[in-house]
């Protein structure tokens, strides 16, 4: 039989971006073919399966009932600096980025360091789906079904030691696939790259946080993080790293890139509070991307039934 092979597109194709989705749409049937398709080598790997139907059941009692943030939106005003400070630029520029082939190196204090496929990911942990809002610090939100996995028994496959104290999640760094990496880059560049995160070991293995996979029903797009970050409901979505290479366990609190770059405006905990202002504004209330009023914005972004405890005895206010 002969295997037909999808149409391959050119680089000076792929370059307006809304020629390049439709485009993706198009071909995504066909390269979905093409990955099931038997006997084909890794050569033969087509792109990454952008905008392919990915299904999840949903798990009710950690979803919110609130209307969904349009998808339009989610994919269009983006925070991901390595393309760029604009909210447009992630999903103008997003197409260089390669989310396949892809790893997540998982190491540290752990007896079982491994490396592992994202593919083989997906295939080891049953996908979930969460709607949940990002509250970003500034001072915006949005309602997004994620598709993902709870974090906690990825981490427990490694088996953490007893030196593992915080995690520590590393994204790509990639001056061909991120060009706000490469030195010169024209504009914002005081982060130091790669984007580094972290989280005590407890808050990890929360069972809200979650390794990200998709969203909206499908395979998450570039410019949200594919193919694999973290959602942590109740802290800024800055915490939430994009498009991440390792997850790291170790035993002092990990430096973070914003931590690095203000220290006194991005703490290590970050958690949602509206009792604790920004120093150049309020984090007092929000507005729902997609809504002209304001609502107030809520202690751990709602969750405080679920993770007030893992802060009994801290004082939030110097811990922000
Ligand atoms: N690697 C990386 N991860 C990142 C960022 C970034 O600039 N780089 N921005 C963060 C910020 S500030 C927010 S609000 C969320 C936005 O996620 P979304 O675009 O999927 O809504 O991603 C977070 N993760
Ligand atoms: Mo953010």
């Amino acid at each position: 039989m002969l295997i037909r092979r999808a149409p391959r597109f050119t680089a000076s194709e792929i370059t307006d971006p809304t020629l390049y989705l439709s485009r993706r749409e198009l071909i995504s049937g066909a390269a979905a073919a093409l990955v099931l398709a038997p006997g084909l080598g890794e050569a033969a790997t087509p792109a990454p399966p952008a905008l392919q139907a990915l299904s999840a059941t949903r798990h009710a009692a950690f979803s919110l009932t609130e209307p969904l943030t349009k998808v339009e939106a989610a994919t269009t005003y983006n925070n991901f600096y390595e393309f760029g400070v604009n909210k447009d630029d992630p999903s103008r520029l997003g197409h260089t980025l390669k989310p396949r082939p892809w790893t997540v190196h998982v190491d540290g204090f752990v007896s079982k360091p491994k490396t592992f496929d994202v593919d083989e990911l997906m295939r080891l942990f049953p996908l979930e789906e969460r709607v949940y809002s990002l509250r970003c610090v500034e001072a915006w939100s949005m309602v997004i079904p994620w598709i993902g996995f709870p974090l906690a028994p990825l981490l427990k496959r490694v088996e953490p030691t007893g030196q593992a104290k915080y995690v520590e999640f590393t994204t790509l760094l990639d001056p061909n696939q991120f060009p706000a990496q490469k030195p010169g880059f024209f504009g914002f560049s005081s982060l130091d790259w790669p984007y580094v995160e972290g989280l005590r070991l407890d808050e990890a293995m929360h069972p809200l946080t979650l390794l990200t996979v998709g969203m909206y029903g499908k395979v998450l797009p570039n410019q949200n993080g594919a193919p694999v970050r973290v959602v942590i409901p109740w802290k800024y979505g800055f915490k939430s790293a994009k498009s991440i290479v390792r997850i790291r366990l170790v035993s002092e609190q990990p430096k973070t890139a914003w931590e690095k770059a203000a220290p006194q405006e991005y703490g290590f905990y970050s958690n949602v509070n509206p009792a604790v202002s920004h120093p150049r504004w309020s984090q007092a209330d929000e507005r729902r991307i997609g809504e002209f009023r304001r609502r107030p914005t809520l202690p751990f972004n709602g969750y405080a039934d679920q993770v007030a405890a893992l802060y009994t005895g801290m004082d939030l206010k110097k811990n922000y």
